[in-house]
């Protein structure tokens, strides 16, 4: 497989769905499943916190929610375990600026889609050195899902970052309500974690976000 291009990848990250079993009011399978229906583009294994999968438990849920994303045609892209990426032969990894060097990453998956979270034009010019697929950027809004975010930022880096042509998808906080303003600000996508997995009904919830971003 060849390395992605900027406009697959501007096309994939438009919905981006991250979830682990920590996230789920119910089975991540079933989570997955109802949001691929509601129509999410692109999916993220992030297995974090307290009580999180570990080992061949979490190996094995990582298989399963890949095999629903083939199923249905949606890229499957694991957060931070690069080893556990390249068992499943995903289709991605996305790194923080804690996890490994992301030039190590590149090298260990290849063509793979790489993505780096950044915080600044200094850590997005190594990560595009790098050869990061796309930036992921945030926390935009305040969020309760991740304890150890950098301070909200709002929408002015991604305006920043544009120069780049790097493509670019907000994280933290994102809702149907407040999407608009990510994308008004030359975001390529939204990526959320709560706003679809904590939802009463998970595909209306996607399809609502959905609706947000096509139209
Ligand atoms: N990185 C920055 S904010 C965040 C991550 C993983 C959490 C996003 O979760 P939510 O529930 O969509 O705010
Ligand atoms: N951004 C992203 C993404 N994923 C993460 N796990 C994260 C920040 C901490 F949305 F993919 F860019
Ligand atoms: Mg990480």
């Amino acid at each position: 497989m060849a390395k992605i291009s900027p406009g697959k990848m501007r096309s994939l990250l438009k919905v981006y769905f991250i979830t682990g079993s920590t996230n789920c009011l119910e089975d991540p399978r079933v989570v997955l499943e109802e949001a691929i229906r509601g129509g999410i583009t692109l999916f993220q294994y992030r297995e974090k916190g307290s009580n999180c999968l570990e080992g061949t438990e979490k190996l094995a849920m990582g298989r399963e929610l890949q095999r629903i994303c083939k199923n249905n045609g949606i890229a499957f892209i694991v957060n931070d375990d690069i080893e556990m990426a390249l068992e499943l032969d995903a289709d991605g990894v996305h790194i923080g600026q804690e996890d490994e060097d992301a030039k190590e990453v590149r090298k260990k998956i290849g063509d793979k889609i790489l993505g780096v979270s950044v915080h600044c034009v200094n850590e997005a010019e190594k990560a595009k050195l790098a050869g990061a697929d796309y930036f992921g950027v945030g926390p935009i809004f305040p969020t309760e899902t991740k304890k150890d975010t950098r301070d909200v930022q709002g929408t002015a880096l991604i305006k920043e970052l544009k120069d780049f042509e790097i493509p670019i998808v907000g994280i933290g906080g994102i809702t149907a309500e407040n999407a608009s303003l990510v994308m008004e600000a030359g975001a390529d996508g939204v990526s959320v974690i709560t706003a679809i997995s904590h939802a009463d009904d998970v595909r209306e919830a996607a399809a609502k976000l959905r609706g947000k971003i096509f139209h």
